[in-house]
């Protein structure tokens, strides 16, 4: 299987077989459903980042735990969101816990990610993309409330079973929505959301407004190792690196060296 980026701007996502490096998905399973076990005996407290309440989606999750910044900055997803985006200046936004539990009352009606843009405006006026990139932690099966896409190219919904390790690559701008966990297991996705613009610090949005919106991510993602940021990093090891370059095309390989490179030498 190659990395069909044609496929994803026709379609307006694409879901990617068994794709996630094994340690980052390992801590973030672990550490996305450790979150939800424990956020779930807080709902409607104050939050101090994101939406500023707490809900069973946790957004901004890396504020809440650390092992998941490494995860959503990985120099796996440097390479994917990289692919994704067709350039490499990229901004941090919003990285998303979404733990479904056995049977609970947890769904996401029809939407696209971008109805809840801090900036409305310059969705409305395409100033700007995002792009999710939601691992997938946990099997998810037709029962635990899969996600369902609408297909821009068939305009069909698209029902999405996939696997621990698969992702599901949607457009800010791609409708989709996911019913229940009707299983005894555990749904697990954590949602790495980037943007091509700096829009996490002031919110516009009347059409959804959040009374205690505190922040999301603001900056700009920079790529090196041990720059200002102070994030950890993990470097892939060779049988990840390698398992990751079985996706690319000749031309997307090409493509990334390019822009990596290009952007060392700014
Ligand atoms: O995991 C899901 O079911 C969808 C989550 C979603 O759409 C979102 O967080 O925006
Ligand atoms: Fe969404």
């Amino acid at each position: 299987m190659k990395l069909n980026i044609d496929k994803f701007d026709a379609q307006g996502y694409l879901h990617l077989e068994d794709v996630i490096p094994e340690q980052p998905l390992r801590v973030a399973r672990r550490d996305c459903i450790n979150l939800k076990k424990e956020y779930i005996n807080k709902l409607g407290e104050p939050r101090d980042s994101g939406t500023g309440v707490v809900w069973r989606g946790l957004e901004m999750a890396s504020m809440l735990n650390e092992n998941l910044l490494t995860c959503y900055v990985h120099p796996f997803m440097e390479q994917i969101a990289t692919s994704f985006f067709k350039t490499p200046h990229l901004c941090l936004f919003n990285d998303q816990a979404v733990v479904k539990l056995p049977g609970e009352d947890f769904a996401f009606p029809e939407h696209y990610d971008n109805q809840y843009s801090p900036d409305l405006e310059g969705v409305k006026n395409g100033e700007f993309r995002t792009i999710n990139f939601m691992w997938v932690l946990t099997n998810c099966e037709a029962d635990s409330g899969p996600i369902e896409v609408l297909n821009n190219n068939t305009n069909e919904w698209d029902t999405i079973i996939a696997k621990a390790g698969d992702m599901i690559v949607i457009d800010g701008n791609t409708l989709h929505r996911s019913g229940h966990n009707k299983t005894n297991k555990i749904r697990a996705m954590y949602a790495c959301v980037y943007s091509t613009k700096r829009i996490g610090k002031t919110y516009k949005n009347e059409d959804h407004p959040l009374p205690n919106f505190k922040y999301f991510y603001n900056r700009p993602w920079r790529f090196c190792k041990g720059c200002a940021d102070n994030y950890k990093n993990y470097k892939l090891n060779k049988e990840d690196n390698s398992h990751w370059l079985q996706y690319l095309s000749d031309n997307e390989r090409k493509f990334l060296s390019d822009v990596i490179g290009k952007k060392k030498t700014e």
